[in-house]
């Protein structure tokens, strides 16, 4: 951890409330949180379309020994003590918490701006509970009228300890490039609450191959499907000119922005030697177009949840600086597997070491990503 009186503040991390996890525990499909008597420790959370397979294996045979699906729902998930304790233990000053995936995804318009309400005040008295340590990103109901997603994001703004919102990449349904979205898009920007991105969907099962679902674990679709969902979901935003469209909205991109940093450039070639767009006037250099870096550099801002030198070093490359990183844990996923839960995570030690081995131990730029940027750009000093 960093070793400086500067605050350390973790922009991704992320709980379920309690109300959240009994709508869990009443579904059927994924989302779902089940016990199975293969796990007799805790129940079991089982959120991925990659975790199909393994729900229907476990499903089809109760008493089989099959590696039973999903992950276990420790108290880290929806424990507001553990939070604090998890924060203690690795000397973080500030969260900015966040519901985790899929948020509202899946509930059912009518019900959504309800959950929503009920989700997001939840949030806010937690923080409340804790004053000067936690703030939130809220969720939207992003499956009700669009409307009633423009009321959400006004009771939003509203709540004190609210710091922005958390997107999923499906949007309305047809991705973050419908302009369907624009004006949500817009009402976020002129209420000053950035969008933190997050992936939750990733690839289609058939990426992985035949293997996958019983041989690699978790490993493909979080390794590489979620980072490349949100590629792709910003590479969308950008070639529909939603950037363009709203120049006031502030991205927070999760884990580094994907693949971003290191595809930006293909990105940029791929469009200047594209013939259509090229007629469409859309390549074209100079015009005033906004290449990619331009929008990573003045729209976007990016975690430090990349747990290497190197991919930390390409995300700051890739902001334009490292005044635009902000240090995160993903808690409370990737627990520890071989030592104590309630003890320091690997994970997090990772993800702090690559910032120092990236911009140097006791550098300014080190203070800035392990908590004072998050303080500058999302006002955490508490007035
Ligand atoms: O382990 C996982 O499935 C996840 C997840 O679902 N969401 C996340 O933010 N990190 C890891």
């Amino acid at each position: 951890m960093a070793s400086t009186k500067s605050r350390v503040v973790d922009v991704h991390t992320h709980m379920y409330p309690p109300s959240y996890i009994d709508i869990l525990r009443s579904r059927s499909e994924i989302p779902v949180v089940r016990s199975f008597p293969q796990a007799p420790d805790h129940p079991r959370l089982v959120l991925l379309a990659a975790e199909q397979p393994a729900l229907d294996a476990a499903l089809a045979d109760p008493t089989a020994a099959v590696q039973p699906p999903g992950r276990p729902l420790t108290p880290h998930y929806a424990d507001l003590a553990q939070k604090l304790h998890f924060m203690d233990t690795h000397a973080i000053d500030i969260s900015v918490l966040s519901l985790a995936n899929p948020w509202l995804d899946f509930v059912a318009p009518d019900d959504a701006p309800g959950l929503a309400r009920q989700v997001n005040a939840e949030f806010d008295a937690m923080c409340a509970s804790r004053p000067g340590r936690l703030f939130f990103f809220a969720a939207l109901p992003l499956t009700a009228p669009a409307p009633a997603i423009l009321e959400s994001v006004a009771h939003v703004r509203g709540l004190p300890h609210c710091r922005g919102v958390i997107l999923g990449t499906s949007g309305l349904g047809e991705g973050l490039d419908d302009p369907a979205l624009l004006p949500i898009l817009r009402r976020l920007a002129d209420a000053d609450l950035p969008v933190f991105l997050h992936p939750h969907y990733g690839l289609p099962n058939e990426v992985w191959g035949p293997r996958a679902a019983a041989e690699y674990g978790h490993v493909l679709p979080l390794a590489l499907g979620f980072p490349v969902e949100t590629t792709v979901a910003v590479a969308r935003m950008y070639l529909a000119g939603v950037f363009d469209a709203v120049p006031a909205l502030r991205m927070l991109l999760a884990h580094s922005g994907g693949t971003l940093p290191f595809l930006a450039g293909r990105i940029e070639s791929c469009i200047v030697h594209d013939g259509q767009l090229l007629r469409e006037g859309r390549a074209g250099k100079g015009k005033g177009r906004r290449t990619i870096w331009d929008v990573l550099r003045e729209q976007v801002y990016l975690d430090a949840v990349v747990y290497s030198e190197v991919g930390l070093k390409a995300a700051i490359g890739a902001a334009g600086g490292a005044g635009r990183l902000m240090f995160g844990t993903d808690h409370p996923f990737f627990p520890p597997l071989e030592s104590d839960e309630q003890g320091e995570w690997e994970s997090v030690g990772l993800n702090a070491r690559a910032v120092m081995d990236a911009v140097g131990e006791d550098s300014e730029e080190a203070r800035g990503i392990m908590g004072e940027n998050a303080v500058r750009i999302l006002r955490l000093e508490m007035d």
